[in-house]
C-alpha cells in the first residue's frame, strides 16, 4: 500500500485572473447571540446578481471557514442538506433566484479561536479583526472587497460580563433582556466591504469627549480599555483631534458620522485597524504614558491614531477593489500619517526617520526572495503581502506624485480621485488617472512603480567646463532583477537636486530633474564654479544613488546643505565608509560631528539622528552592494569601534550634553521637542558607555531603579545589559518585581534580553520563553521575545546555526496557533542569500526542516517555498 502523503500544490492568486463577484449584497443583518461556549451568528443578506459578471448563471458562493452551520434559508424557505454544497472554505447555493435574501445561522467559537482572525476572545473582551479575509469566519459571505453593503448590527449578551456592546456606525436601539442579558443595535449607514466591518463586546473602561467638524457637526469620540487603563488614554485623544483637523485643513477631508471610537485591545495581530467609526488598537500602539511607554511608543501612538483616522477617506470611503491594490490605501494612508506627524513635529526628522525605516526594512526585502512590486501581482496567503513594500515604498510612490505634480496639483488630484470614487471601490490605475487628469500629466510610465519590483539603482557622473560655465549631469538608471522579473523598464521619477559652491552655499536652488529613460544627460548652464552636486534631495525617489564624492565633498555637505535629508544623509554615508573599511575617523569628520552635536541652533532630536550611525541591517545591505557577503557578528563589531572611536573623541561634549539636558528634562514631558532631548541624551550616555564603561554603568543603575521616565528606564537598561553583568542582574530583577502583572512593560523587559549582544543570548531566551511573563498566544510577547532575538547578529545568526534552529521552531510551534505571526518570523529566513557561506547553509537547512512538515500554513508555507525556490 503506498502510504505517501502527497501535499496539494498550493494555489497563486493572480490580478489578472481578477473578475468582478457574481453576487452583490445591497444590504447586511447581522445578530450576534453571546454565549459562554459559543456566540451564534445570525444573517440576513440581501443579495442581487450583479450585472457586470459575464458568469450569467453562476451559483452563489459563499467563503467560510472555521465555524458550524447551523441552518440556511433562501427566500425564507429552509434547505435540506442536498441544497448546497460545503466544503471547509465554501458554502455553495445552486438554487438562489436573482434577487433575493439569503439567511444563514452558524456557531463561531472565540475562546478557542487563537488566529486572532475572525471573532476571538481578546484577554477579558471580545473583538474582531476582519482584514483581510477574516470575515469568512464569522459568518458565510461573500468575503472580498468590491462587495459593498449597508449593515445593520444586533448583538446580545449577559449583561455583567459584557456590559459594553459595540459595532461600526450609529448605536440605534438598546435595552435589557431576559435572564441578565441586553442588546444593543448599531446601524452604519455607509456602505461597505465586509473587512471594515468591527463588533466588540466586553468589561470596558471609556474616556470620551468632543470634537466640532468644520461644517459645524459635533462628533462623538470614545476611547475604550481593559479596566484600569484609560489613565493612558491621553496622548490617544489628543492625537485623533489633532488628526481630524489637519485632515480637513490639509485635505478638505471631514469626518463623516456621529460617533468615533477606538478600542485597544491585548491581542491584535497588527498595529491597528481601520473598522469604519470603531478602530481597533493593539494597546501597544495606543496607551500609555511617559512613566509606562517609551517616547518610541508615545511617537507612534500620534502616527497609528492618525493613519486608522486618515483611513476613513484613502480606505474606508475609498476602498480597494481587490487585495493586489492594497497599496492603494495603505501607500496614501501611510504619505498622509508621514505628512500629518511631519506637520505636528518636524517635517525634516520625520523624512529622515521615514527614509531610515524604509533603508532598514523595504530595501532588503526588496532584494530578497520575495520581492514583489507594491502591488504585487500573484500571492497565495494575502496576509504576507501586509508588508514594507506595499506600505513604505507605496508611500514613496504617493510622495513621488506629490513632488512631480507639485503639492497644489496633487491636492487637486486627490480631491478628483475622492469626488470619483467616493462610495466605491478602485484600482491604482483609477487613482494615478485622477492624478494624471487633475494635472494634464501623462503617468503612462509611471506605472511601472506599480508592477516592477526591486530597488533601482542610480549611477550618476559629472562634468564641470569651466570655460562654458556648463555642468553636465550623466544619470544612468538600473533596476536588478528580482524573483520573476529578470529585465526591468526604465522608470519615471523626479531626481531633486542643488549645486553647492565650496563653502556649501547653494548656487541655483532647487531643481527637479525628470528621468525617464536609461541614460539621460542634464546641461546646467551659467554654473560659476565647479559644484559639489547635493543629489537626491529630500530623498526624492526610492532608489540608491551612487556617486563618487570625495570625504572633503561629504563633509562640506555635512555641514553646510540647505537640504536637510542630505546634510544628515551625507554623514551616514561616511559613517557607513569608516565604520566598513576599518579606517580611523579623520579629525575632520570628528569635528564636524562636534559642531553639530554643540550647535545651539539645532533641534536635539536632528542632532541625534545625525549621530546615530547606520544600523547593522543597512550596513549589511552596504556590504551586499559592494557584491560582498554579510558576517552579521562582524558589522555588529565594526559599527561599535565607530562609536567607540567617536565616543573616545568626543567625551568631553557628550558628557556636557548628557548633564544640560539631564538637569533641565521634566521627566513627564513627551512632547516632540522632549523626545528629541531624550533621544540625545540617552544616545549620549550609549555612546560613552562604550568608551568609558566604568563610568556610565553606576550612572545608568542609578537611572533604572530611580526614574520614573520609562524611556530614561529602557535605555539605561539596554546599556547595562549590555555591558555589566551584575548590574544588569540586578536592575532587571528589580524592574520585574516593579512591573510584574503589567504585560505591555514586562515586553520591553523582555525585549531588553532578546537584544543582548552576547553569544549567550539564545539560552536566555530559551529561559524566558517559560517565563510567567511570556505567553506563545500573545502576539505582542512574541515580537518582544522572538522578534527582537530574530534581529540580534549573536542570536539568530549565531555561527553555529543554534539561533536558525531555535526561531524555525518557534515557527512551527506558532503556526499551530496563529499562522499569520509564524509567518512573521519566517521572513527573515528569505535573506538566506545575503549572508556568508556557512550561514547560507545553516539557514537553508532549517527551512528544508520547516518545508518537510506535512501541516503548515499557506502563510507560512508560501514564505518558506519562495525563500527556498
Ligand atoms: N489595515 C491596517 C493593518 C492591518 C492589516 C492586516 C490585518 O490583518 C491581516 C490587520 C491590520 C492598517 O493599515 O492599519
Ligand atoms: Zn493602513
Amino acid at each position: 500500500m503506498d502510504n505517501t502523503t502527497t501535499r496539494p500544490e498550493q494555489a497563486e492568486i493572480r490580478l489578472a485572473e481578477y473578475k468582478p463577484p457574481v453576487f452583490l449584497v445591497d444590504t447586511v443583518e447581522l445578530d450576534f447571540d453571546i454565549r459562554d461556549d459559543r456566540t451564534r451568528v445570525s444573517s440576513r443578506l440581501a443579495i442581487r446578481r450583479n450585472p457586470e459578471s459575464a458568469e450569467r448563471n453562476a451559483p452563489l458562493v459563499l467563503n467560510g471557514q472555521g465555524q458550524k452551520l447551523v441552518a440556511v434559508r433562501v427566500d425564507g424557505r429552509e434547505l435540506a442538506a442536498g441544497d448546497y454544497v460545503l466544503t471547509d472554505k465554501t458554502l455553495t447555493i445552486r438554487a438562489v433566484p436573482d434577487e433575493g435574501v439569503v439567511a444563514i445561522e452558524s456557531d463561531n467559537d472565540p475562546a478557542a479561536n487563537t488566529a486572532l482572525m475572525g471573532l476571538y476572545a481578546a484577554g477579558p473582551m471580545l473583538c474582531t479583526q476582519c482584514e483581510a479575509e477574516g470575515f469568512r469566519r464569522i459568518t458565510y459571505f461573500p468575503d472580498r472587497p468590491d462587495v459593498q453593503s449597508r449593515y445593520r448590527v444586533a448583538i446580545h449578551a449577559d449583561e455583567d460580563r459584557y456590559p459594553v456592546l459595540l459595532a461600526n456606525g450609529n448605536l440605534v436601539e438598546n435595552g435589557k433582556e431576559a435572564g441578565g442579558r441586553h442588546y444593543a443595535v448599531w446601524e452604519d449607514p455607509f456602505r461597505k466591504p465586509c473587512y471594515l466591518f468591527a463588533l466588540v463586546a466586553g468589561r470596558l473602561d471609556k474616556v470620551a469627549d468632543r470634537f466640532l467638524t468644520r461644517s459645524g457637526r459635533e462628533v462623538l469620540l470614545e476611547i475604550y480599555t481593559e479596566p484600569g487603563r484609560s489613565s493612558e488614554t491621553g496622548f490617544a485623544m489628543a492625537a485623533l483631534k489633532k488628526a481630524m483637523r489637519w485632515d480637513e485643513e490639509r485635505f478638505g477631508r471631514e469626518y463623516d458620522l456621529d460617533r468615533f471610537m477606538i478600542v485597544a485591545v491585548s491581542f491584535f495581530n497588527f498595529g491597528a485597524m481601520e473598522n469604519k467609526g470603531l478602530n481597533i488598537f493593539n494597546d501597544a500602539r495606543v496607551l500609555g504614558r511617559a512613566d509606562t511607554a517609551t517616547d518610541a511608543d508615545i511617537a507612534f501612538f500620534e502616527r497609528v491614531v492618525g493613519h486608522e483616522y486618515f483611513h476613513n477617506w484613502s480606505g474606508d470611503r475609498v476602498t480597494c477593489r481587490d487585495w493586489f491594490q492594497i497599496t492603494l490605501k495603505e501607500g496614501l494612508t501611510v504619505f498622509r500619517e508621514q505628512e500629518f506627524v511631519g506637520d505636528m513635529n518636524s517635517p525634516a526628522q520625520e523624512r529622515l526617520r521615514t527614509v531610515s525605516v524604509l533603508r532598514r526594512v523595504q530595501f532588503p526585502e526588496d532584494a530578497g526572495a520575495m520581492a514583489h512590486p507594491i502591488r504585487p501581482a500573484s500571492y497565495q496567503a494575502v496576509e504576507n503581502f501586509y508588508t514594507a513594500t506595499v506600505y513604505s515604498k507605496g508611500a514613496e510612490v504617493i510622495r513621488m506624485i506629490q513632488t512631480l505634480v507639485g503639492r497644489e496639483g496633487f491636492r487637486k488630484g486627490l480631491d478628483l480621485y475622492f469626488e470619483r470614487h467616493d462610495g466605491h471601490s478602485a484600482t491604482c490605475e483609477d487613482f494615478v488617472r485622477a492624478m494624471a487628469d487633475a494635472n494634464a500629466i501623462d503617468l503612462g510610465q509611471f506605472m511601472r512603480w506599480y508592477a516592477q519590483a526591486g530597488t533601482p539603482v542610480l549611477d550618476v557622473t559629472s562634468r564641470y567646463d569651466a570655460d562654458s560655465r556648463a555642468y553636465t549631469l550623466e544619470v544612468e538608471q538600473r533596476c536588478p532583477a528580482t524573483p520573476g522579473q529578470d529585465t526591468k523598464e526604465p522608470f519615471h521619477m523626479p531626481l531633486r537636486l542643488g549645486l553647492l559652491d565650496a563653502r556649501g552655499g547653494d548656487m541655483k536652488g532647487d531643481m527637479v530633474l525628470k528621468l525617464r529613460r536609461p541614460r539621460e544627460t542634464f546641461v546646467i548652464e551659467d554654473v560659476p564654479e565647479k559644484p559639489i552636486p547635493s543629489l537626491l534631495r529630500d530623498f526624492s525617489a526610492p532608489v540608491r544613488l551612487n556617486y563618487d564624492y570625495t570625504d572633503a565633498e561629504l563633509l562640506v555637505i555635512l555641514a553646510h546643505d540647505s537640504d536637510g535629508f542630505n546634510r544628515w544623509d551625507a554623514g551616514q554615508k561616511l559613517f557607513a565608509k569608516y565604520a566598513l573599511s576599518g579606517e580611523a575617523l579623520p579629525d575632520a569628520f570628528v569635528t564636524a560631528l562636534r559642531t553639530v552635536l554643540m550647535d545651539k541652533d539645532l533641534e536635539a532630536g536632528t542632532k541625534a539622528m545625525t549621530l546615530t550611525l547606520p544600523g547593522e541591517e543597512e550596513l549589511g545591505l552596504a556590504l551586499i552592494a559592494r557584491g560582498e557577503r554579510i558576517d552579521p557578528v562582524a558589522v555588529c563589531e565594526k559599527r561599535r569601534r565607530v562609536i567607540k572611536a567617536l565616543a573616545g573623541a568626543l567625551s568631553g561634549e557628550l558628557w556636557a550634553t548628557y548633564r544640560e539636558i539631564a538637569a533641565g528634562l521634566d521627566e513627564e514631558a513627551s512632547d516632540g521637542v522632549a523626545r528629541g532631548q531624550r533621544s540625545l541624551k540617552n544616545l549620549c550616555l550609549a555612546y560613552l558607555h562604550r568608551a568609558e564603561p566604568g563610568k556610565v554603568a553606576p550612572v545608568a543603575a542609578r537611572v533604572v531603579s530611580g526614574a520614573r521616565n520609562m524611556t530614561d528606564k529602557i535605555a539605561c537598561l539596554d546599556i547595562l545589559v549590555d555591558g555589566d553583568a551584575a548590574l544588569a542582574a540586578r536592575a532587571l530583577a528589580e524592574f520585574a518585581e516593579t512591573f510584574a502583572g503589567q504585560p505591555s512593560i514586562m515586553d520591553k523587559w523582555l525585549g531588553v534580553q532578546a537584544a543582548e549582544r552576547h553569544a549567550g543570548v539564545l539560552e536566555k531566551v530559551r529561559r524566558l520563553m517559560a517565563h510567567k511573563a511570556f505567553s506563545l498566544n500573545n502576539p505582542n510577547r512574541v515580537a518582544a521575545l522572538v522578534g527582537v532575538f530574530a534581529g540580534n547578529p549573536f542570536g539568530f545568526h549565531a555561527e553555529d546555526g543554534s539561533g536558525y534552529r531555535f526561531v524555525a521552531d518557534v515557527v512551527e510551534r506558532l503556526d499551530r496557533l496563529n499562522p499569520q505571526a509564524a509567518a512573521r518570523y519566517a521572513k527573515p529566513f528569505l535573506r538566506w542569500r545575503d549572508f556568508d557561506a556557512g550561514r547560507q547553509a545553516l539557514m537553508q537547512e532549517a527551512l528544508r526542516k520547516l518545508a518537510a512538515l506535512e501541516s503548515l500554513s499557506i502563510n507560512v508555507r508560501e514564505v518558506v517555498t519562495k525563500a527556498l525556490g
